[in-house]
């Protein structure tokens, strides 16, 4: 018999810590027949998470078969030729009438393609299109870092299996990072390493820790002063390190000791104990990562607490003893990749957290969306859906499925998913890079990010050399200095290379040290030190936390595992409290708005703190970001997600009601001092 199977390797374009190496099986006609984790990445370890296994059957399912055109409430089909007209039409009338400022190109990272996200930018940085500044997901972290190290790079995963302490701290990798969970556990198994988990919720790595610590959210500047402060007293402090490599040491001891123990139980809700514990095994088993999540620096003082925690393994002696984002240790040149480095005209840049405000104050007249489903997964929802919905403004979406956001389009493209296409993706966890070729033909009228672009371009008689040069050429061009262990074009023929990593031991501060007091910082009038600053939720109020989940990557892979759950977790005696029993139906509210859900009662979350997955939308269809600020931080323009005050009240009052059931509590938000 012959064995028709076929075999593809390619890599995962979601948005994820692990960017795992793929074996694609193909049977008969094309048929995918299953993804696996290709075994030769050390990262990939052979094995995907549910939605990378899964990826496949959603080719079939809720797809933008054809280009189409809104007509009243519902969408007619029409070919690429008439849809392209109207869009290049709408925008060179745009841009007669309001110039290039009111063009907005918004996208993000629902694949992470060189050719899907990155290369496209060229027509929107020929026209000079507004853009926005990325700071949705992790930047505000990347800016907390940079502070005190110049740049957010820091552990290899590859080198998580020789720690004897690994600490994920407000990261839910069981969850997020599959891999480098994976990672840590082997160490465990083959050499005894411990693993320490710091979060508010019990999360599937809690639950999997050596040690869980459960700090209220946002408190871990406190918790950091704590362990520094015991690592101080206990001369765990590498004192040649101190004067060798960093500045501002003596200033951060003086800072951190002003919290006491008893400050610090106050704040965290964490005995001293406890912190006790986490500063010995942070002494004593060396070396050590802090594997830094991105869900801590997602609050209001979620940059402080990034640049507090990075403090705890510099004071050990080890360079860069964190993991944040590794994707600024490597050498591509995404500016000429994405032509900002080839053109003389500056596009505005805006900033993405706030972006409902901006949208609904009609500042856009055409919006260009790619890779981004941003009614759903953008803060303040209300605002940003008036906006897209002015009469005014025309939006334009490029989609591999249907999603919310069509409902707000004026045109929908269809994009190929990335198991149809040609691309390369450049990890932001690991170093291992190879080639994502193209599994299957295009199973429905798409057309790439490149093509669309080209022809907006040629449509709009736009002359830059640069927007119609080959993509591959310019994507070769912008890794010139960033590969080892081979060529680019062993890499295009399918061989796993890495990625040249900066030195750890260089910091791009003014001083090219370690700042604990950063100069740059006191320049611009922030902070030179972390600040924790107070936690007041009024009394009856709730913080609603709110994280990534096993099953979706955002809000993709609804089409394969059903609708992300419309749910609240409360603590027991929460729920007690307000006489609200498991499954009733509850609504959270807060100024920005009120979305229904029903309630599981889990031990998981201390009092006072809720949780809901992510993205997620209510029982009545509103989305959970409706509740969310669009007030960026300070430091890095990232989002407060995680410092959301809502109120429960329920829909309707049982006949067991208790005295709180159905009311509502007035909303308090803390008055955050200015800093
Ligand atoms: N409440 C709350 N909100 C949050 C967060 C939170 O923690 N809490 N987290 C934030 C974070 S960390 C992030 S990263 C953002 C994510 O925000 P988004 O990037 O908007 O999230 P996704 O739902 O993944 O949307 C990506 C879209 O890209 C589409 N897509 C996939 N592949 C392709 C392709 O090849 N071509 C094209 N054209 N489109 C494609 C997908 O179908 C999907 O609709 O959400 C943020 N929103
Ligand atoms: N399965 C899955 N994996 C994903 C994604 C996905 O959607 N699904 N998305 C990818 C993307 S875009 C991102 S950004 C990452 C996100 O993945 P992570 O970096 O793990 O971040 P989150 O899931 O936002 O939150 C992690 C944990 O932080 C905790 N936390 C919240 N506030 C605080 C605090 O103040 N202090 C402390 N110590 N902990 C706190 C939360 O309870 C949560 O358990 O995952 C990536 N991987
Ligand atoms: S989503 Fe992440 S863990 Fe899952 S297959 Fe893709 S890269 Fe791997
Ligand atoms: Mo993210």
């Amino acid at each position: 018999m012959v064995n028709m199977m076929k075999q593809v390797s390619t890599v995962c374009a979601r948005d994820c810590y692990d960017t795992c190496a793929l074996i694609v099986s193909l049977g008969e006609s094309e048929r995918i027949l299953s993804i696996k984790g290709d075994p030769r990445n050390p990262i990939t370890q052979g094995f995907t998470c549910p939605r990378g296994a899964r990826d496949h059957e959603r080719l079939y399912k809720n797809r933008v078969e054809d280009p189409s055109l809104r007509k009243g409430d519902r969408f007619e089909r029409t070919g690429w030729k008439e849809a392209l007209g109207v869009v290049s039409r709408k925008l060179g009338e745009t841009l007669k009438k309001h110039g290039s400022e009111a063009v907005l190109y918004l996208d993000y990272a629902g694949n992470m393609g060189l050719l899907t996200t990155v290369f496209p930018r060229r027509l929107w940085n020929s026209i000079g299109a507004t853009q926005t500044d990325w700071a949705l997901c992790s930047q505000s972290g990347q800016s907390a870092l940079a502070l005190h190290y110049g740049d957010s790079y820091g552990t290899k995963p590859v080198e998580i299996p020789s720690m004897h302490l690994v600490v994920f701290w407000g990261f839910n990798a069981a969850v997020s990072s599959p891999h480098m969970w994976a990672l840590a556990r082997k160490a465990r198994k083959e050499r005894g390493t411990r693993i320490i988990v710091i979060d508010p919720r019990e999360s599937k790595t809690a639950k999997g820790a050596d040690l869980w610590i459960q700090p209220m959210p946002g408190s871990d500047v406190a918790l950091a002063y704590g362990v520094i402060n015991y690592l101080v007293q206990n001369d765990s402090v590498d004192l040649q390190f101190m004067k060798e490599w960093t500045r501002g040491f003596e200033q951060l001891k003086a800072h951190a000791g002003e919290w006491t123990p008893d400050r610090i139980e106050q704040i965290t809700g964490v005995p001293w104990r406890y912190i006790e514990q986490l500063g010995k095994a942070y002494g004593s088993l060396k070396p050590s990562t802090t594997m830094i999540g991105i869900g801590l620096q997602k609050c209001d003082q979620g940059a402080d607490q990034v640049r507090a925690v990075s403090f705890i393994p510099a004071l050990l002696g080890l360079h860069r003893g964190f993991f944040y984002s590794n994707g600024n240790s490597f050498l591509v040149n995404g500016s000429l990749l994405s032509g900002r480095a080839l053109t003389e005209k500056t596009s505005k840049i805006i900033k993405q957290v706030a972006l409902a405000d901006l949208v609904k104050g009609g500042e856009f007249k055409f919006v260009y969306i790619n890779c981004m489903n941003p009614a759903m997964t953008l803060p303040n929802q209300q605002a940003f859906r008036e906006g897209l919905s002015r009469q005014d403004v025309f939006v334009v979406l490029h989609e591999t499925h249907w999603t919310k956001t069509a409902r707000y389009a004026d045109v929908v493209l269809p994009a190929p998913t990335y198991l149809e296409k040609d691309d390369l993706v450049i990890p932001w966890g690991h170093h291992y890079i190879q080639y994502s070729r193209r599994a299957v033909h295009p199973v429905t009228n798409s057309r790439s990010e490149v093509w669309v672009m080209r022809e907006i371009a040629e449509e709009l008689g736009l002359k830059d050399a640069w927007l119609y040069e080959d993509a591959w050429s310019a994507v070769e061009s912008a890794l010139a200095d960033a590969l080892e262990g081979g060529e680019f074009q062993s890499l295009r023929a399918g061989k796993m290379l890495t990625l040249k990593t900066k030195p750890k031991r260089k910091y791009s501060t003014p001083s090219g040290k370690i700042e604990f007091y950063s100069s740059r910082a006191a320049k611009t009038g922030l902070n030179p030190m972390p600040i924790q600053t107070p936690l007041h939720v009024k009394e009856g109020a709730f913080i609603l936390l709110n994280s990534a989940t096993l099953n979706y990557t955002s809000t993709q892979f609804q089409e394969v595992y059903g609708a992300i759950p419309a749910v609240v977790m409360m603590n027991p005696q929460d729920a007690g409290r307000l006489g609200i029993k498991e499954g009733d139906m509850v609504t959270i509210a807060n100024e920005r708005g009120q979305v229904q859900v029903s309630v599981k009662i889990s031990g998981s979350l201390p009092g006072r703190v809720l949780w809901s997955p992510r993205q997620s939308q209510g029982l009545a269809g509103e989305p959970l970001n409706r509740l969310m600020s669009s007030i960026p931080q300070e430091i890095g323009n990232g989002p407060r997600f995680n410092s959301t005050v809502v109120t429960v009240a329920s829909l309707f009052r049982g006949e067991n009601s208790g005295t709180d059931r159905g009311r509502y509590f007035q909303v308090h938000r803390p008055p955050y001092p200015a800093r």
